[in-house]
């Protein structure tokens, strides 16, 4: 909301403490690389000049969050802190039962237990590699109901992450709504690149599923990113705060997942949550098998602390305003030389379209990994392949799954860095984009059986 001449935004905070990071040259680099098998997951982070692998527990942490850290009541059953973040939840997102877990992929883990059945069928708005792997193992199928504009990068629809109700029907016909347990439903979808799901689409959803009595979870990783898109974009929201429209996005869905690594500020923490009080009976024995008793989760109670008040923090108009321009500042500046790029930009990263930046290679030489690691050797900037190898192989025919979005996905952790960073950033970008021609594929020589993208190692082809 610009007023006169005023069109800016500055990060709303000041640097208290500082972590200096290390410059490289480019021989260290290169040599790191080789040692890290090509794949950014394996460099140390000293290697790192840039660090924008993922937005995922790697965020700055308020003082009112540091602050809560030395509160932490440690004990092993009922900690004060479990009660903050149930509390928390309760207010923000309105869902009555809470099981914390130590991160994201945990409460997926035992969510997917409790609903999944051999041969049941998991739809949802694009798959995120640990969600679908813990549907599979649970003995479920991940069917993709998105919308098509979330596979073409360049097109600029504003809610990507809608889901495609007529792809949904279809599915539900085909296997009968006995056999779909529940949605799979996330906001900003990662893996589309950072892409919201839009409140009109999202009610039709649950008109629709409330018809079928197929309950919607959500993954609520990006929930505050998402409801500011649907603020600044969507019909009829403009007035609605950012704390209005996540609760509204939580009142269509019966539970939701949250890796608290993201919106929620904190370095470690996840949770479930429900409205069904029989899945909370079974999360809350599961966990303390997995996990650890159902009042910690696997965390500490500074963790629960942390992230109670990060959560609080996420919904800030100036904070999520500050976060989401900073991303859409680096996008555009990078787009401005020609340089593809996923398009609307994103809520979390901004996506280089891999496949258009180095049309000359084939996807099976690993565009997106190999220009993450270019970019890499260019500035000391790391960021992450969300392509082929992210998507693994299929698991019927062991072939590699050939996605459409070859992506190089430039992550922020949220207010860790500024505004000069991501302009050298962008420039770093530039100089990969001027020698584009001259860059060769990648050959895979080691490939791990689950998530290979962690663990995988590349050589360069001559
Ligand atoms: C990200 C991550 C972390 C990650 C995970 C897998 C591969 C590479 C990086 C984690 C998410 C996420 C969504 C939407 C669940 C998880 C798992 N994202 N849902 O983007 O983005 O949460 O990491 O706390 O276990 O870098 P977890």
């Amino acid at each position: 909301m610009s007023e006169g001449r005023r069109r800016s935004w500055a990060e709303p905070y000041k640097i208290k403490v500082v972590e200096p990071v290390r410059v490289t040259t480019r021989e260290e680099r290169r040599t790191a690389l080789d040692e890290a098998g090509w794949n950014t997951f394996l460099l140390k982070s000293r290697e790192v000049t840039i660090d924008l692998l993922t937005d995922s527990g790697t965020s700055a942490m308020s003082d009112k969050q540091w602050a809560g850290m030395m509160v932490g009541d440690e004990a092993y059953a009922g900690s004060e802190n479990f009660y903050h973040l149930e509390k928390a939840i309760q207010d923000i997102y309105g869902y009555p039962f809470v099981v914390p877990t130590h991160q994201g992929r945990a409460a997926e883990h035992i969510i997917s237990r409790i609903l999944i059945k051999a041969g049941d069928i998991i739809p949802g708005n694009m798959y995120f590699t640990t969600t679908r792997l813990h549907q599979e193992l649970a003995g479920g199928t991940f069917v993709d109901v998105i919308v098509d504009e979330a596979h073409e990068p360049a097109n600029e629809y504003p809610f990507k992450g809608d889901v495609d109700l007529e792809k949904l029907d279809r599915v539900v016909s085909e296997h009968g709504a006995e056999k779909i347990p529940y949605i799979s439903l996330a906001t900003t979808v990662n893996m589309a690149g950072g892409q919201p799901v839009s409140l009109k689409n999202l009610k039709a959803l649950h008109e629709y599923c409330a018809g079928k009595k197929i309950p919607i979870y959500l993954d609520k990783t990006r929930i505050a990113e998402n409801a500011y898109f649907i603020q600044q974009n969507e019909e009829g929201y403009a007035d609605h705060s950012v704390a209005e429209i996540v609760r509204e996005i939580c009142s269509h869905t019966e539970g939701a997942w949250m890796s608290a690594k993201k919106d929620a500020l904190v370095n470690i923490g996840g949770y479930l949550v429900t409205r069904d009080e029989e899945v909370f009976e079974q999360a809350r024995n599961l966990v303390v098998v997995y996990e650890g008793l159902h009042t910690y989760g696997g965390l500490a109670g500074r963790d629960m602390e942390a992230m109670a008040i990060g959560m609080r923090e996420s919904v800030d108009p100036d904070h999520i305003r500050a976060r989401v321009e900073q991303v859409r500042y680096l996008g555009h500046k990078i787009a401005s030389e020609g340089v593809p790029i996923v398009r609307p930009v994103g809520g979390h990263a901004v996506f280089l379209d891999a496949r258009t930046f180095l049309d000359h290679l084939d996807q099976e030489e690993f565009p997106a990994q190999r220009l993450a690691a270019e970019i890499y050797l260019e500035g000391g900037v790391r960021s992450m392949e969300r392509g082929i190898v992210s998507a693994g192989r299929d698991p019927e025919t062991g072939e590699n799954r050939r996605v459409k979005l070859e992506l190089v996905r430039l992550t922020i952790p949220r207010r860790v860095y500024t505004q000069s960073h991501m302009d050298v950033v962008a420039e770093t970008v530039w100089e990969v984009w001027d020698r584009r021609r001259e860059i060769k594929g990648l050959e895979m020589v080691h490939e791990p059986k689950y998530l290979r993208f962690f663990q995988a190692r590349f050589e360069p082809k001559a």
